[in-house]
């Protein structure tokens, strides 16, 4: 906050994203979905002022009010109301349709049609339309604009005319290296363009930002060009010069390190665990965790078949420890989601079946979101964490876990493929493309000396407290602030 106010003055940040940051539960009453980014976000705004425009998820006003506490200004939330079919096009159609799959080199999952880009560039349209709108009444010190589904905002903004505060864009996803035949290249060339117009565009690893790099080469050949810190490309509408950064995403460590240690949350944590019959006095063998959307990228099925190469490796282990998925449904207006949670599902059944004992089953699925106070403290009773995503732009559950594991014994298990085993070090990574060589891994964490698990665990934490969600949020502005210091004459060099 004080970095955002030195930096920005009384310039309020104007944010966009696909989902509002808060929920409306009526008469006035809002409540936080869980996901961590964007409740750091909207805590920034609730104590610097701003304005936030998303598409809308619930009832309520078209315009709230967002207060903020003790006296801090909150901000002003735009709700912008998409005709279902049209909503149905950008958000089933082309943002999980084809770009989600698409970036998670998922081919055969791709699946859209050119009605769906125009739905999608229509939503970025009307986006784009209505924060142009809202310079009118009031200039932010910059915009910033976030993930796949409104790629196009900038591009739109920059079509309406007129001076433009620094446009941000920060790609929470992986960029790919599949080649660009797996969709209409003029599909890509969209994309991609429409990146251009932004001032600054933010990927989580150095492999995504040069793997962009590469794909704009490919589009532009010589008409691009990059000196480190600068990509320059001559378009139709002239040479856009942009920063294309690399920001990795963390969480606030501190914050879950408290909420796993408090007594009152433990308790809790430990009476959930007795429904679900995973007490660890009664079951001391205890659980692995996993927490994630039922996502086909997050590795559901590869996780199954690492358990199964778990239990024949060790068979001691069946019997013991189970799987605690924590796992709501998502996305399921499109087909390729419910049909994977239908074999997710299956496929955890089957595992039941074969290797159940009375009072213990292997897999235990929670099919909802919990609150973050209550997953902190399961992730620090647990024996392990497993992270088996098949592609993730980060993952912050894995950081979630080593800040609740506040230095504990327990290891955790981070699929080679998520920025998180990218950009830290010191992790035992395991590869959902290869279960059996996977499972000797979680074999042999399971079993290492405590000690040395708990030298790994304060190694990352201590990591994660220096590389937190407030220095990414920083590091993230700190470029678009300083030029818009520099144009409105607040900083003279
Ligand atoms: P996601 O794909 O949603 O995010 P992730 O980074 O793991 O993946 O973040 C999920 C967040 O939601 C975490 O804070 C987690 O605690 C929470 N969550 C998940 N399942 C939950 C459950 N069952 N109950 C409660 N909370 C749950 C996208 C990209 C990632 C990138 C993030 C941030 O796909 O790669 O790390 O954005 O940039």
């Amino acid at each position: 906050v004080r970095f955002y106010r030195e930096a920005a003055g009384s310039a309020p940040l104007l944010v966009v994203t696909n989902r509002e940051p808060v929920v409306w539960k009526g008469e006035g009453v809002l409540s936080l979905p869980p996901g961590g980014v964007s409740q750091t976000i909207h805590r920034l705004l609730s104590r610097t002022g701003g304005r936030w425009i998303a598409l809308r998820d619930s009832g309520g006003p078209d315009g709230l009010r967002v207060p903020g506490e003790e006296g801090d200004p909150g901000y002003r939330l735009d709700r912008m109301d998409i005709p279902p079919a049209l909503m149905e096009g950008h958000y089933a159609g082309f943002s999980n349709g084809v770009l989600w799959p698409f970036f998670h080199d998922e081919p055969a999952r791709i699946s859209g049609s050119q009605d769906d880009l125009l739905a999608y560039r229509e939503v970025n349209r009307r986006v784009a339309a209505r924060v142009v709108e809202s310079l009118r009444e009031s200039r932010p010190s910059l915009v910033w604009v976030h993930d796949y589904q409104m790629a196009l905002v900038g591009r739109e903004m920059r079509r309406s005319g007129g001076s433009l505060p620094p446009l941000a864009f920060f790609w929470h996803i992986p960029w790919t290296a599949m080649p660009s035949g797996e969709i209409p290249p003029r599909w890509l060339f969209e994309i991609v363009s429409g990146l251009l117009s932004y001032d600054q565009v933010g990927f989580q690893t150095e492999l995504y930002r040069d793997r962009f790099l590469e794909t704009v080469f490919s589009l532009f050949g010589s008409r691009a060009s990059w000196d480190g810190e600068t990509l320059s490309v001559t378009t139709d509408g002239g040479v856009r010069r942009l920063h294309p950064g690399v920001f990795p995403i963390s969480i606030d460590p501190d914050h879950f390190r408290m909420m796993a240690r408090d007594p009152a949350n433990l308790l809790r944590a430990r009476l959930f665990l007795e429904d679900l019959g995973l007490n660890p006095e009664t079951h001391p063998g205890g659980y692995l965790i996993s927490v994630d959307r039922l996502d086909y990228s997050k590795g559901f099925l590869e996780r199954l078949d690492m358990l199964e190469a778990l239990y024949s490796l060790d068979p001691s282990l069946a019997g013991r420890v189970s799987l605690l998925q924590v796992a709501p449904s998502t996305r399921l207006s499109v087909d390729a989601y419910r049909r994977y949670a239908e074999a997710a599902e299956a496929r955890a059944e089957a595992l039941n079946r074969r290797y159940s004992r009375e009072g213990w089953r292997p897999v235990v699925t929670v099919s909802r979101s919990l609150d973050p106070s209550l997953l902190a403290p399961l992730y620090r009773l647990s024996r392990g964490c497993l992270v088996t995503a098949t592609r993730d732009g980060m993952n912050l559950v894995a950081k979630e876990f080593l800040a609740s594991q506040d230095g504990g014994s327990s290891p955790l298990f981070v699929s080679r493929h998520t920025g998180t085993a990218m950009t830290m070090e010191g992790l035992s990574l395991i590869d959902p493309a290869d279960p059996r060589l996977s499972a000797r891994i979680i074999q042999e964490g399971l079993s290492m000396d405590p000690r040395e698990v708990q030298r790994k665990n304060l190694d990352a934490l201590a990591f994660l407290r220096e590389h937190n969600v407030y220095r990414w949020m920083a590091s993230n502005l700190a470029r678009p602030l300083l030029a818009a210091s520099l144009a409105s004459g607040a900083l003279a060099l």
